[in-house]
């Protein structure tokens, strides 16, 4: 068998290439020995004395569970180590001042879809480095362009870290032996059209006019406009749907909805979404709010949510398309344009 690079070669080898090539290497080799720790309590889980219990809210409301704090308290301990000016964390009001004079700024999700974890389903470390701005909490609301690099890891079947960096998308993969992540996946590409898509359908009745049309015109499959048999899934875990789109292509779809709470989506803006968008589109992808570029959105708030539309060039094009004409004021409408309405009408 090849020999495999390893995560610290890969790296040495690319972080020259860029401005913030050097720093941001530090930041990614710290979160990377984090998550070896954090994928081995998660495997133990009650072993190790995760027993998932519910652990109080944090400060935006959302519910906390043991495993979201130690994972925060690791990740947290481990930026300390590394040239991190600022840590945004989705376990804490506002951003963590860590070394003031350090180049770089980091949004962290420590652990995404925590509540999957009692069924066994993967979870994930999501984050976002950008460098730092003078101002260091203006920093983390400019647009996701900023990135210098992004990347999440996935606590699976096996751990998996996919990496943004250099304009390009890497994987690697924990061989839990040597404790080591080696390279898997070198420069992968999204396929661009794959009849795939990935939503939350037993929202349906609270969605916009236009999302409810482009997933209607998947589900008429060969006797619709698209003329394809489309194929669904949902894990409910967007690190995993996202490994998902980079291995296979389709698109997710977390959209506004007209419950209270979810008026401007669910997911995060700066360390779910950006990060997210910056891999989809490295890797030759797109990501949308539907209405705009993901990419192009600055933050009001740190916790800022988003509506996040992503995966294959094709399907998140088609997406955009319905929302496009239609003003937003009407995107509740019932009206049947929207059960009819899709690209080809
Ligand atoms: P948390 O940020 O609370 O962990 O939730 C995020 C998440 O689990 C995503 O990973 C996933 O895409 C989404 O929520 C699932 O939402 P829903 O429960 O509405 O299907």
């Amino acid at each position: 068998m090849d020999e495999r690079a390893t995560l610290r070669s890969h790296l040495n080898r690319w972080a020259p290439q860029t401005p913030h090539g050097a720093a941001a290497a530090e930041v990614i080799e710290v979160i990377a020995a984090a998550a070896v720790e954090l994928a081995a309590r998660i495997a133990d889980g009650p072993l190790a004395g995760i027993t998932g219990a519910g652990n109080g809210v944090n400060s935006d409301g959302d519910q906390q569970k043991d495993i979201d704090v130690l994972a925060d308290e690791m990740m947290r301990a481990a930026l300390r180590n590394a040239p991190v000016a600022a840590v945004l964390s989705e376990e804490l009001a506002l951003p963590e001042t860590l070394n003031p004079d350090a180049p770089l700024c980091v949004a962290i999700d420590p652990l995404d879809g925590s509540a999957n974890l009692e069924n066994n389903i993967s979870v994930g470390t999501i984050f976002s480095i950008r460098p730092r701005g003078n101002d260091i909490l203006s920093t983390f609301f400019e647009p996701g362009t900023g990135q210098c690099a992004a990347g999440f890891v996935v606590y699976g079947p096996q751990t998996t870290l996919v990496l943004g960096h250099n304009g390009r998308v890497d994987i690697f993969i924990l061989d839990r032996r040597t404790r080591q992540f080696l390279l898997i996946g070198q420069d992968v590409k999204i396929a661009p059209d794959t009849p795939e898509f990935a939503i939350n359908a037993s929202n349906r009745r609270h969605w916009h006019g236009p999302v409810r049309a482009y997933i209607d015109e998947c589900l008429a499959g060969t006797n619709g406009d698209r003329g394809a048999d489309f194929n669904m899934r949902w894990i409910g875990s967007l690190v995993a749907e996202a490994f998902r789109i980079l291995v296979r292509g389709g698109v997710f779809l977390y959209p506004a909805d007209a419950r209270s709470g979810y008026r401007e989506g669910r997911l995060r803006l700066l360390y779910e979404a950006h990060p997210m968008a910056l891999i989809m589109e490295w890797a030759g992808g797109a990501a949308t709010t539907g209405r705009r570029r993901i990419l192009e959105l600055g933050a009001k708030t740190p916790h800022q949510r988003v509506p996040l539309i992503m995966g294959s060039a094709r399907g998140v094009r088609d997406v955009a398309a319905i929302h496009e004409g239609i003003e937003p004021m009407f995107d509740n409408s019932d009206a049947p344009l929207f059960a009819r309405r899709g690209l080809f009408r």
